[in-house]
């Protein structure tokens, strides 16, 4: 045993030993870790600290395999489902639990989430899924987490404003595009998420959380300048609440859904279920969304919105746009 042990070291111990679940065990031992102070003598230590770490995670991975579609997938729900991606500590989970009613654990120590865990954010009358999810950078979870982040309709690039949050967002891309996960450039582009051989391509946004700390501010703008052209970037502070309304707005625009609203010819529409559908969807596309036959005994629809004039008449191919009043002719 080394000498030299902090007390925080011994109480930790005790916490690990005490440790009943795998969970628990992985949290305890990882707080246990980060205890050690970093030198010579405490080398082996950490090495068999670490060599433990990393068993459990493998046997915690191993006994989940009888629930692994539990694990592994996390069941859409809501008009779209965004992930949050970053390293350990940059406030993923802290996001999740004020942006929406789950509440996750968060944490002071790295790698507190273990396991994937949905939320629903309200925006204005539609639900957005969002996903919290362990940090990138860890061998035993990397694998599933970036499964999920193929299937998410959008990612959140979560980093730390206190932290070179540029370097992080530059490490977070080279990564996902190892994982061959593409990021498409500029929101507004036209493109919209797909798949091909080189890959899948994502629609992202950087979030840079934690402004509230001190001398953020160019760390910020250093971010803007190096990425602000190609994705949107937005810093708040999970902490403080500041600037969520913001960014619960440039989520719904990164979700690249519209919401058009149905209107019974010569009734009152109804304003209080929106369709979610993609941006760039067609009376066609809307129509085949409301009911199959649609598709076929379509004529064609009025429009209250977009259109040069309230109840315009429009074709099947019109595109549509956001808060949009249909009506269906058939
Ligand atoms: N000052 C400040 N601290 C924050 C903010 N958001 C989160 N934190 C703190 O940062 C630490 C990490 O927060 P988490 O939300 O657990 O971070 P995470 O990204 O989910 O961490 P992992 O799950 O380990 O990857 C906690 O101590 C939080 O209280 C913020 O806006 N400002
Ligand atoms: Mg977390």
């Amino acid at each position: 045993m080394p000498a030299n042990l902090p007390p925080e070291y011994f109480d930790a111990e005790k916490r690990f030993k005490q440790a009943a679940t795998p969970a628990e065990k992985i949290i305890a031992l990882e707080d246990l870790i980060a205890t050690v102070p970093k030198h010579k003598g405490t080398d082996k230590l950490r090495a068999d600290l670490r060599r433990k770490l990393s068993q459990l995670r493998q046997e915690a991975v191993r006994k989940k395999k009888g629930g692994r579609g539990d694990l592994y997938v996390v069941q859409k729900e809501g008009a779209a489902q965004i992930a949050l991606v970053g390293f350990p500590n940059t406030g993923k989970s802290s996001l999740l639990a004020c942006l929406t009613n789950a509440t996750p654990v968060i944490a002071e120590y790295p790698i507190s989430t273990l396991t994937p865990l949905p939320g629903m954010m309200p925006f204005e009358d539609v639900q957005i899924q969002l996903v919290d999810l362990p940090p990138i950078g860890n061998e035993a979870t990397d694998g599933w987490v970036s499964g999920i982040l193929r299937y998410a309709d959008g990612l959140l690039l979560v980093v730390n404003l206190n932290d070179d949050p540029d370097v992080q967002a530059e490490l977070l891309i080279d990564q996902l595009e190892r994982w061959n996960i593409h990021l498409i450039l500029n929101l507004k582009s036209q493109i919209s998420n797909s798949q091909s051989p080189a890959g899948v391509f994502k629609k992202a946004l950087i979030v840079a959380n934690k402004k509230d700390l001190t001398e953020t501010e160019d760390s910020f703008i250093i971010l803007k300048g190096k990425y602000e052209h190609m994705y949107q970037c937005i810093s708040i502070s999970a902490l403080e609440k500041e600037k969520l309304e913001d960014l619960r707005r440039a989520i719904f625009e990164l979700s690249g859904i519209i919401r058009v609203y149905s209107k019974p010819p010569g009734k009152e529409p109804d304003l209080s279920k929106p369709f979610a559908i993609p941006s760039g969807s067609t009376i066609l596309d809307l129509a085949s969304f409301i009911h199959k036959e649609f598709v076929f005994n379509l004529k064609f629809a009025r429009i209250w919105g977009s259109a040069k004039f309230d109840g315009q008449r429009v074709e099947k191919n019109y595109i549509l746009k956001d808060k949009d009043i249909i009506e269906i002719h058939i």
